[in-house]
């Protein structure tokens, strides 16, 4: 109902299929599906506006860093949010594979260690990482013994924060949650009795709306960080720096996504989410509690001219 909806919307401004370009294949565009609430949403406005157009789509879930040998392979065909703080080496492997960049969105992104503002009093000298690495005694844990825990991503968001810890010789040990949702429980719970708590975070999220806080300042990032030794305060390690503070959000898809579907391509590669816009994707489904498909349905009627400039 909804959806057809979405498809009269999409009539009523003229456009819903018929164009210059060569047919698209009737075969499903496979479009990936990670373990983050925004991607997820976003994916499926993606889907349903390429259905919109009389494309078929498949959701795929995959690893947040195999996903990209799968696409530079054609085994899926479009991923619709690479982050630059997790993804940048894996991506830039997959395009000399064969992947293909699709651009990026105007969305200026950040993903690092986060903390609720309270903790400013408890540990003077924030964000600045060493008054961090001097509070680690406040956050210990019987898992972490006399370090400070440090709540991280999961494993396959390709973040090197344990190296990262040892690079920058921090009193911290890093405890991975399995997925997203635990992040939330541990810092909602935390939150609510004013304890500290520092844990993997990003921008745009629905947090920011949510809880007061900001990340952890490590040394400022540099390319050379991840690769020269040499680099930064530690001579002897990679990973003795921050993650991108105004990192990049881009798309990428396969090679065969232009060749079978050149009116979807032409769509994809005009996509572009604002930093709002990816916060409300999240949003809808972990604050106001909506399944992925109709947080895409709502995001879709909500962001209309959005939807018809990448139509145009
Ligand atoms: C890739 N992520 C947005 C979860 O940091």
């Amino acid at each position: 109902m909804k959806y057809l909806r979405t498809i009269a919307l999409l009539g009523a401004l003229g456009l819903v299929s018929g164009s210059a370009f060569a047919e698209d294949s009737s075969d499903p565009i496979k479009i990936v599906t990670n373990n983050w609430t925004s991607q997820v949403v976003l994916s499926n406005v993606i889907g349903q506006v390429l259905e919109s157009q009389g494309d078929k789509v498949e959701y795929k879930p995959s690893d947040t860093q195999l996903q990209f040998t799968a696409i530079a392979s054609g085994d899926m065909d479009f991923q619709a949010e690479v982050w630059e703080g997790s993804m940048a080496e894996s991506f830039d492997k997959s395009l000399a594979a064969g992947a293909v960049d699709y651009g990026a969105h105007q969305a200026v992104t950040r993903e690092d260690w986060w903390y609720p503002a309270y903790m400013n009093e408890m540990c003077p000298g924030l964000p600045d990482w060493k008054a961090l690495d001097a509070c680690a005694a406040k956050l210990a844990t019987a898992d972490t013994g006399t370090k400070g825990r440090f709540v991280g991503p999961p494993a396959d968001w390709g973040k090197h924060y344990s190296e990262r810890i040892q690079a920058l010789k921090m009193n911290f040990q890093e405890v991975p949650v399995g997925q997203a949702a635990t992040l939330w429980a541990e810092l909602q719970a935390a939150y609510d009795r004013k304890e500290p708590i520092v844990l993997f975070n990003w921008t745009p999220n629905f947090i920011e709306a949510k809880f007061e806080g900001q990340f952890v300042e490590f040394p400022k990032y540099e390319p050379a960080c991840l690769t020269d030794p040499k680099w930064g305060q530690n001579p002897d390690a990679v990973y003795d720096c921050g993650a991108p503070a105004s990192g990049y959000l881009k798309k990428v898809g396969s090679k065969e996504l232009d060749q079978k579907w050149p009116k979807a391509a032409a769509i994809l590669k005009k996509v572009s989410f604002t930093n709002p816009q990816i916060a409300a994707a999240a949003s809808l489904v972990d604050v106001d509690g909506l399944t992925p498909e109709d947080a895409a349905k709502k995001w879709i009627e909500t962001n209309q001219d959005t939807v018809k400039s990448w139509l145009q």
